[in-house]
């Protein structure tokens, strides 16, 4: 429909086709409106029964809601009509009728449950609300993109079919690949520090990872998409830096650019976080939510941070913040360790509500990278592909990754995750 015109561009004065789909009808007696929806917006259709084609008015009027049209007419100014302007068809082509019973409102009247939401995606993003989360997503992933490239970062994709995993052995999908046994990739880790040590030294992915999460929550998913960074030349500290930029980008990105989303969203007072994020020792992380007094059982060395720990750690300080030098033995081997190997130069970034990135600074040092590998039970042999590189000028180099769904959810304050992708995969979901 190459002459089409969006509502929101339909001038007064010019004769205007415009297609989309059917919101409302209004049925007044004398005078009828159908309020016809496109990806711009909304426009009135002015019917006038006794001076319009019967025809014309009966086929118009007696469309069901969400029905395809298209109507061409000329556009009007006029002060009543929710827009300010109107059309006044002349013809009308109903190209796609819809079912009179919907299996989800998408004017928003009736709310439905998200698992109704999710099985019908195709409507449920009809409705403003859930079309401005997406646009929004699209808007965190350019601003993203184009604040890489400021770095001067490549972008690159790897393979998610993969011989081996990463994130530790139990969360992986095996498949079977031409009779031999492989894996849905969890993490493009090996593959960008492999490309860190080739001539593109910076890079970036945007994809999706795979992991067979035995747990059902809010805020976990089976197939999540991953920002990953790796930078030769730099150290964990600088990789911070570039990690607060990313997301920094990233807010201000939706500030400048979706105003009108996050207006949808209710959102008034959405604001782009201060720069300089509190960089909090392990240490000094666990004794502050050890004296926030919110833990039934104190922490001690080494324990992970349980969620009601980051809940409450999150409270405390208000906003992101990172936890950097880690116990060695609950960060991965490819991460570097300090002077005297207990702490490490792995970080996380923290949301009040939850993680959202983990990186370091890596272990680029071929022998200590085999070590590391024995230390975590892990045969270097099935490795060699990675490690064999290292033999052959691997730059220092540190790097991190951002769950592009975490992100979203908590710029956006959504309660599920699952609002953040448009076909989640969880436990119970494989379709649509
Ligand atoms: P007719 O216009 O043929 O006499 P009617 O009596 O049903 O039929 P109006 O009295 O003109 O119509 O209007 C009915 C209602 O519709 C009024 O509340 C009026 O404000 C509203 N209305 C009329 N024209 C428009 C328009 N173009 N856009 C929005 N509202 C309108
Ligand atoms: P990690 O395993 O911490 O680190 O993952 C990085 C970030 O990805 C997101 N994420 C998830 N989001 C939703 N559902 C999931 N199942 C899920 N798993 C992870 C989180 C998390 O912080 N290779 C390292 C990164 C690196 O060091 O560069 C890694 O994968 O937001």
């Amino acid at each position: 429909m190459e002459n089409r015109t969006y509502t929101a561009e339909a001038e007064p004065g010019e004769t205007a086709t415009v297609a989309g789909w059917v919101h409302e009808i209004r049925d007044l007696g004398g005078i009828a409106f159908l309020i016809l929806r496109d990806k711009s917006g909304k426009i009135q259709i002015k019917f006038e029964k006794e001076e319009m084609d019967d025809d014309l008015v009966e086929t118009g009027l007696g469309l069901s809601r969400e029905s395809v049209v298209s109507v061409t007419g000329a556009v009007e100014e006029e002060p009543r009509a929710p827009t300010g302007v109107e059309i006044t068809p002349d013809e009308l082509d109903v190209i796609a009728e819809a079912e009179p019973e919907l299996p989800l409102d998408p004017s928003g009247k009736v709310d439905a449950e998200l698992s109704t939401r999710l099985d019908n995606r195709t409507l449920d993003l009809r409705k403003d609300e859930t079309k401005a989360i997406f646009e929004i997503r699209a808007e965190v992933l350019r601003a993203v993109r184009e604040s890489f490239r400021e770095i001067g970062c490549t972008e690159i994709s790897t393979p998610k079919i993969v011989a081996t995993g990463t994130e530790g052995g139990t969360e992986l999908f095996p498949i079977t690949y031409f009779g031999k046994e492989a894996f849905m990739n969890q993490s493009p880790q090996l593959f960008k520090q492999l490309m860190v040590g080739s001539g593109l030294e910076r890079v970036f992915e945007i994809g999706p990872i795979f992991r067979a999460e035995e747990h059902n929550t809010p805020r976990h998913l089976n197939e999540a998409t991953m920002i990953d960074f790796e930078s030769a030349f730099i150290d964990h500290e600088e990789a911070m830096d570039a990690c607060e930029r990313t997301l920094l980008a990233a807010y201000e990105g939706v500030a400048e650019n979706c105003e009108e989303q996050l207006e949808t969203l209710g959102y008034d007072d959405f604001e782009v976080p201060d720069e300089g994020f509190p960089r909090l020792s392990y240490e000094e992380t666990i004794e502050r939510i050890n004296a926030t007094g919110e833990l039934d059982e104190q922490l001690v060395w080494g324990d992970d941070l349980p969620t009601e720990a980051e809940k409450a750690l999150g409270q405390d300080v208000g906003g992101h913040y990172f936890v950097t030098d880690w116990p060695s033995e609950i960060k991965p081997f490819y991460i570097q360790d300090h002077e005297g190997g207990e702490l490490s130069k792995g970080f996380d970034l923290m949301h009040p509500r939850m993680e959202l990135v983990s990186g370091g600074q890596r272990e680029h040092r071929y022998d200590h990278l085999v070590e590391g590998f024995e230390q975590q039970g892990l045969d270097p042999a099935q490795f060699e592909y990675y490690t064999k590189m290292f033999k052959y000028g691997m730059p220092p180099h540190a790097g991190w990754a951002y769950g592009v769904e975490r992100l979203v959810m908590t710029m956006l304050d959504l309660g599920n995750i699952r609002e953040a992708v448009l076909f989640p995969r969880d436990r119970q979901r494989l379709s649509p």
